[in-house]
């Protein structure tokens, strides 16, 4: 049985979603979309054979030929796509973050486990991308003894028009406050920010910013965060541990000799890097879906990134070491 997607929210990613859905993966199929910019809605929808245009998301919820609902709009409007699908039992793949406050993950977390089944998945893709998979794997396979410490570095060239001073972290961090939890089992106990000299190209933003994550058994781990730094978009993560280090691999794909210099290829932007994750995360999405398998990051897990977020916040504005206060986990994300 195909799977019969609607999509609510295409510009950037909801237009790559598209593509991928319809013309890389197999098992599924984009039969609606809408976007409040309903004249970007109308073109991608007459680019995408049998796809209905709807007016408002929760219209494309309610339509009766959508069997999953993804939702790719700014992540103000997330939690309001994600409860109504919710609602109506629609299982709902929610682009990160899950929501853009504590209060807001807490409703989907208790519409989700009042429904009493996961319905929700949330895009933490780099949980799917090769390089952070085998990270892992050597992680936890223990070759290089128990891990101490973890260096990452998120580097955009330049950020979209709806970020604002904080989706430096909500937005842009919340990627490594993800894959850290992931990558070490554990969470987060307690965060701090610096705040190096101000780049000139950031504007208003304080770019760029350095988030210090302190894990639960003490691993300690730093990510600089640089938003504006012009010449590409470099992800980058090395854990140490008590005999070794390993790193993620360069994602060049060609080194080139020339002229007496060596050049790698940085990638453009995230849609380049990460461009076999997505894949992979729809790929196993769909399939989970259309065998009844176990589904990828929850609400669970968008929720404690949403904790964390709020706390890094806080030690933004205070310059101080902010403890993180996690409840405990509901029986459904396996507490
Ligand atoms: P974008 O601005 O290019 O596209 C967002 C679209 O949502 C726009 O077309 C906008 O008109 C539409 N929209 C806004 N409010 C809406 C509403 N209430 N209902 C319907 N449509 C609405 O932004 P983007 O870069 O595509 O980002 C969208 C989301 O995807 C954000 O949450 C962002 O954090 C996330 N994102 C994730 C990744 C990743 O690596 N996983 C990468 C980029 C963006
Ligand atoms: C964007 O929304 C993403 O999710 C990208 O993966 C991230 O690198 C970027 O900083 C965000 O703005």
């Amino acid at each position: 049985m195909t799977l019969n997607v609607g999509v609510i929210g295409v510009g950037m990613i909801g237009q790559d979603h598209i593509r991928r859905i319809t013309q890389v993966l197999s098992g599924a199929d984009v039969v609606a979309v809408t976007d409040v910019d309903l004249d970007r809605a109308r073109t991608v929808a007459d680019g995408v054979a049998d796809a209905r245009l709807h007016v408002t998301g929760e219209e494309l919820i309610a339509d009766d030929s959508v069997d999953a609902v993804v939702v790719c709009s700014w992540g103000e409007t997330h939690e309001q796509y994600v409860l109504a699908s919710i609602d109506a039992g629609k299982p709902v793949f929610c682009e990160k973050p899950l929501a853009t406050t504590q209060q807001a993950c807490e409703r989907i977390l208790s519409a989700e486990t009042g429904a009493g089944r996961r319905l929700v998945q949330v895009g933490y893709m780099r949980r799917y991308d090769a390089a952070y998979r085998a990270l892992r794997d050597v992680v936890q396979g223990g070759t290089i003894g128990l891990p101490l410490m973890m260096h990452c570095t998120h580097r955009n060239p330049s950020v979209p028009g709806y970020y604002r001073k904080e989706s430096a972290i909500t937005d842009t961090a919340v990627h490594e406050i993800d894959m850290v939890r992931w990558m070490f089992d554990e969470e987060i106990a307690a965060t701090t920010v610096l705040v190096p000299r101000k780049s000139r190209n950031g504007g208003e933003l304080q770019d760029p910013l350095v988030l210090l994550l302190e894990m639960d058994s003490g691993i300690l781990v730093d990510v600089e965060i640089s938003v504006n730094i012009r010449y590409g978009y470099d992800i980058r993560g090395e854990v140490v541990g008590e005999n070794g280090t390993a790193a993620l691999g360069e994602a060049s794909p060609v080194r080139i000799r020339s002229a007496g210099l060596v050049s790698d290829r940085v990638a453009a932007d995230w849609r380049e890097r990460f461009i076999g994750a997505y894949d992979v995360e729809f790929q196993e999405w769909i399939d989970a879906l259309r065998s009844g398998g176990e589904l990828g990051p929850s609400t669970w897990d968008g929720y404690a990134a949403a904790i964390v977020s709020n706390a890094a916040l806080e030690a933004m504005r205070s310059g101080m070491r902010t403890p993180v206060k996690l409840p405990s986990r509901p029986d459904l994300y396996g507490g």
